[in-house]
């Protein structure tokens, strides 16, 4: 039995200047399986998420998007929760900065590290990255004054400055880590900032002047707290905020809006902090400072994983390849995307999302895998030739493969144990998925499926308990990355749900045996059901999903909910027409606009001449328009384009254009886009457009040339 103190599992609380995608969903996955596995195990577990609303690029972002700071980050701050959701993330607590409690344990805890004189004012003359909100140094800055991190660039500022006496700690820090060598998770991470801070620490920067949306230093109302030790704070906050913290022992009067107490705080808990590698330094560095200083414990544990790129790619707006989670969740379930997400990224590594891999992984692991193994025992043996209940093993009719089976079971369990509490979750469903096959394998072997005399059938069910056992011992080992397909599969045996209860302790070692005969079998539908032709087309980049995949990425960010007025009403969903594989070639943008932003992403997606000439541009003749039913933002287009029958597009023009008034109008098509279906209608290409906030008009050449004309 693991080590018993109650566990506090976080997330890093998401920025809210723009919707969830994969790479969020990836963090709060993670999160969710460390807090998962701890409850199977009997372990007292809690989880934080939330949302980081304060902040410039947050405040730019709302004024970018025509609404108040306040009013921004309350529509966007349920889409990260909703996102859990979407996940099957379990959390306890839903911060956001923006709350009373919060901003209140900030203050407090400012005015702590004021009495214990380690807050002075000076002025801070140097570069600050926005979008990083993070300040810079000359030696890190990139050629043409670029952040290191966001490649975007960084902003010269000169202002008074409430400073942080981070140099102070620097040997506190050493000593912490010396004597927490488990502080920073993967090693090579711990040595990473073990150097950076044997480096030397310099004051950090704590307050700023220019811009308002923030939380104000006690007593100096002109200055907005920092936004990481505002945001940092949350962790503290979230637990019941300073006073709790201070009594440093089991607290069990949770305080009223969370049922998250000190007690889940060092020394009485364990905290664990999931975060990405890219704010790993605020976290080990900054943040056990602010703590020191205020004299609360550390965080137990920094756990940092890596970065996710899309199917090759840095995800991005301009490319397309944005990917929210939601689309994928609800065609293959949540647990098979947050099974993708684990099985092949180690975590602490970068890695690489792909629809095609999410695909391959799907049907060849979840549905010929551990699906199939279900079916052809439970549908196929059990409930058809075994009258629908789990059959008594035989010992006296146990061979060589049943021993081999059971070795295999329990190897397996020990192995995933040891994974799950090294992180290493891709080896725990490497191990599981191993005693998938090995038992499918069992299965071809003593091929049960002839045994149909009378007499054979103790052996068919001392086969068939086998294949049970070892799914009921799969049930438990996967719960963690698969919460509801292992609820499926238990009720599927007759088998009662996973209940997390503290001191009970559900992992399955040397428990072989464990599954009794007699169990009403109940199998309504398949684990994982092979997927029809219609939702494998989808992962096509030419299809549905990448339709939804790049509505969503064009759309405002903070688009209002149903049934209130969108922001930005006018905003044409053309890039509705694009696919997600390729560059971009159209003069769209995301939402954001923000010239930073296009900078950077214009300078990761360049492209070379013979990528450009791929595309086929050509000068378009509207032969008629009319609205699409059903659909506020589309247009049907019959466009002459040389060919001998006009193309059909759908274009996302319709808040911008009266059908008539394009009728006769010469524009430009992008011709050789594959075919794709939007609300039922064929689009056979996409007409470019330039949008300027919240105007739109398609492009026209300059001549009158002929329809069909290539443009270069
Ligand atoms: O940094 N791949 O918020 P954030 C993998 N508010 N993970 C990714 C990812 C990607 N491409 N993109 C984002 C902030 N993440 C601060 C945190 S905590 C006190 C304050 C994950 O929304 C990753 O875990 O920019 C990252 O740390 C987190 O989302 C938050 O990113």
């Amino acid at each position: 039995m693991q080590d018993l103190k109650p566990l506090l599992v976080t997330t890093p609380i998401f920025y809210v200047n723009d919707r969830p995608h994969i790479g969020h969903a990836y963090a709060a996955t993670i999160a969710d399986v460390c807090r998962r596995y701890a409850q199977l195990r009997g372990r007292p577990a809690c989880m934080v998420t939330g949302t980081d609303e304060h902040g410039q690029k947050v405040a730019e972002r709302a004024k970018s998007e025509g609404l108040l700071p306040q009013e921004f980050v309350d529509r966007m701050a349920p889409r990260f929760r909703d996102m859990a959701a979407t996940l099957g993330v379990g959390f306890d607590h839903f911060i956001r900065t923006t709350d009373a409690r919060h901003r209140e344990t900030v203050a407090r805890l400012w005015q702590r590290l004021v009495n214990q004189g380690d807050i002075y004012l000076g002025s801070y003359e140097g570069w600050y990255s926005v979008s990083e909100e993070t300040f810079l140094t000359e030696k890190e800055l990139l050629e043409g004054n670029l952040c290191p991190y966001s490649k975007q660039p960084a902003r010269r500022v000169s202002e008074p400055s409430y400073f942080f006496r981070l140099s102070a700690y620097q040997d506190r820090l050493l000593d912490f880590y010396r004597t927490h060598p488990d502080f920073i998770l993967p090693k090579g991470r711990y040595t990473e900032m073990v150097r950076f801070v044997e480096g030397g620490l310099r004051d950090l920067s704590v307050s700023r002047t220019s811009f308002r949306w923030g939380i104000g230093v006690p007593g100096a109302p002109e200055h907005v707290i920092y936004v990481w030790l505002d945001a940092l704070v949350n962790y503290l906050s979230a637990i019941g905020g300073l006073t709790l913290c201070d009594k440093h022992k089991a607290n069990t009067a949770a305080s009223e809006a969370s049922p998250v107490t000190s007690a889940f705080w060092p020394p009485t808990g364990e905290s664990l902090h999931v975060v990405g590698k890219d704010i790993l330094r605020f976290h080990a560095i900054y943040w056990p400072a602010f703590l020191m200083s205020a004299g609360i414990e550390p965080p137990t544990r920094i756990l940092a994983h890596g970065w996710l790129t899309v199917d090759g790619e840095k995800m991005s707006k301009s490319r397309g390849n944005f990917v929210p989670p939601e689309p994928l969740a609800q065609l293959l379930g949540e647990d098979a995307l947050r099974y993708c997400l684990l099985r092949d990224i180690a975590l602490g590594s970068d890695g690489d999302f792909s629809h095609e891999r999410l695909l391959d992984r799907y049907q060849s692991e979840l549905a010929s895998g551990l699906g199939n193994l279900a079916s052809r025992i439970l549908v196929s043996l059990v409930q058809k030739v075994l009258g629908g209940a789990v059959p008594a093993p035989a010992p006296t009719l146990d061979t060589d493969a049943e021993k081999a089976l059971r070795a295999a079971a329990a190897r397996c369990a020990r192995a995933a144990r040891t994974a799950y509490e090294e992180y290493t979750f891709h080896r725990a469903i490497e191990a599981i998925w191993e005693l998938v096959a090995e038992t499918n394998r069992y299965v071809d072997k003593r091929a049960p499926w002839t045994l149909k005399a009378p007499e054979e059938r103790a052996e068919l069910g001392h086969i068939c308990y086998h294949v049970l056992e070892v799914l009921r011992i799969v049930s438990v080992l996967v719960s963690p990355v698969m919460p509801r397909k292992a609820g499926e599969l238990r009720e599927m045996m007759g088998l009662p749900p996973l209940t997390p209860t503290p001191r009970l302790d559900f992992w399955p070692e040397d428990s072989w045996g464990g599954l009794q005969a007699g169990l009403k079998v109940n199998v309504k539908h398949g684990l994982f059901p092979r997927l029809e032709t219609a939702v494998i087309s989808q992962f096509r980049p030419d299809n549905a999903i990448a339709a939804a995949i790049s509505q969503n990425a064009a759309a405002p960010a903070a688009a209002a909910p149903k049934g209130e007025k969108p922001m930005n009403a006018n905003a044409a969903d053309t890039l509705a027409q694009r696919t997600t594989a390729k560059p971009a070639v159209s003069t769209q943008q995301g939402a954001s606009g923000s010239a930073a932003k296009d900078t950077e992403e214009a300078m990761s997606a360049l492209i070379d001449f013979d990528d450009f000439a791929k595309v086929d541009l050509r000068v378009g003749r509207v032969i008629s328009a009319e609205a699409l039913p059903k659909s506020d933002k589309l247009l049907r287009l019959k466009v002459d384009i040389g060919e001998t029958e006009p193309r059909q597009i759908i274009a996302g023009i319709r808040a911008f254009y009266a059908p008539e008034a394009l009728v006769g109008q010469a524009l430009l098509v992008v011709a050789n886009l594959k075919p794709r279906k939007m609300m039922g209608e064929i689009s056979q290409g996409m007409v470019l457009a330039v949008k300027d906030g919240t105007r739109l008009g398609v492009l026209n050449p300059t001549i009158d040339a002929p329809p069909g004309t290539r443009a270069s």
